[in-house]
């Protein structure tokens, strides 16, 4: 019998209409499922009526290119393939047919070209020691995340590892507000790539530092006589850890100022710094500064004094 003919007393010159393909939708690039599964929105013939669709598929596995035969499907509008085990890279474009009760063909509906990855991206945070000291609620979080095949695509933050932020397109970047009264805070992340693989979340510890250092120093004595004269310091600080300290030496007469670095000295847990050199017959004014590690500074009253 000929196609586009007379078929059961039927007389049909007309192909069905297109099958329509849904899934994978028509927007998809990138997929992190290995197997392959298909839908599509049917045809129709008001002559002579549906008799079967067919599908075939275009492969690329490992690279290596392949096409199949076109397959019956019946009156399906579905199916998956689960013995089709893809890995990471490869890629399937899957067609689709309709054929009426003539013998004669729709088009061929295609699908896009559906890449395979199934790897998660690795994210990290870029903070050294894994604690970030800070000395403002407002931080700036520095991710770095990598992927194959798909790359990172979205990122989602949470304190609880549980309930996260909506997800956000990803950057390596992210200012972060600590919540309000607390000072030392978890912060996780984790990134999806654009085949929707998640990272395995990572995480950060946020300490919020705003006391400056706490100096407690034993003034030296107004008047004091010879080389060298040794300051010495205790010197705390709250939630960061002092990060240095020294001392400011301005000479009256001379009008010059020194910068002196100061020592944390293990066994008697004092900052120190000796002021060595000729400093005979001098006025002269000094004060401690020390900073902690979160960039808060603090200084010590001024103090006068006279070597003789
Ligand atoms: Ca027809
Ligand atoms: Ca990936
Ligand atoms: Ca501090």
């Amino acid at each position: 019998m000929a196609q586009g003919a007379e078929s059961s007393g039927v007389l049909d010159k007309t192909p069905p209409t297109n099958p329509k393909i849904i899934r994978p939708s028509p927007d998809t690039i990138f997929t992190n499922s290995p197997t392959i599964s298909v839908e599509w929105k049917g045809s129709s013939d008001p002559e002579s009526g549906i008799k079967e669709y067919e599908y075939t598929l275009i492969l690329e596995i490992h690279a290596i290119h392949m096409s199949f035969e076109w397959k019956s499907k019946g009156l399906e509008t579905s199916f998956t393939l689960p013995y089709m085990a893809l890995s990471s890279g490869d890629r399937y474009k899957v067609l689709v047919r309709a054929i009426n009760n003539v013998g004669l063909f729709s088009q061929v509906a295609s699908s896009p070209e559906v890449i395979v990855d199934t790897t998660p991206p690795s994210v990290s945070f870029e903070i050294k020691g894994g604690t970030l000291i800070a000395i403002s609620p407002e931080v700036t979080l520095n991710l770095s995340a990598t992927d194959t095949i798909s790359g990172a695509d979205k990122m989602e933050f949470s304190n609880d590892d549980i309930t996260y932020t909506a997800p956000e397109p990803y950057a390596p970047t992210k200012f972060w507000t600590i919540r309000k009264g607390v000072y030392k805070e978890k912060v996780y992340a984790k990134v999806q790539d654009r085949a929707g693989n998640y990272s395995a979340p990572i995480s950060v510890i946020i300490v919020l530092d705003i006391l400056a250092p706490e100096i407690i120093h034993n003034p030296i004595k107004p008047t004091i006589q010879g080389n060298p004269i040794t300051f010495t310091a205790q010197i705390l600080d709250k939630d960061s850890g002092v990060n240095s300290a020294e001392v400011i030496v301005y000479f009256i007469k001379s009008k010059v100022t020194f910068n002196l670095a100061m020592a944390y000295n293990k066994d008697n847990k004092l900052y120190q710094v000796g002021l060595e050199g000729n400093v005979v017959s001098q006025n002269m004014e000094y004060y401690i500064r020390a900073k902690d590690n979160a960039g808060n500074v603090s200084e010590s009253k001024t103090y006068n004094i006279i070597v003789y």
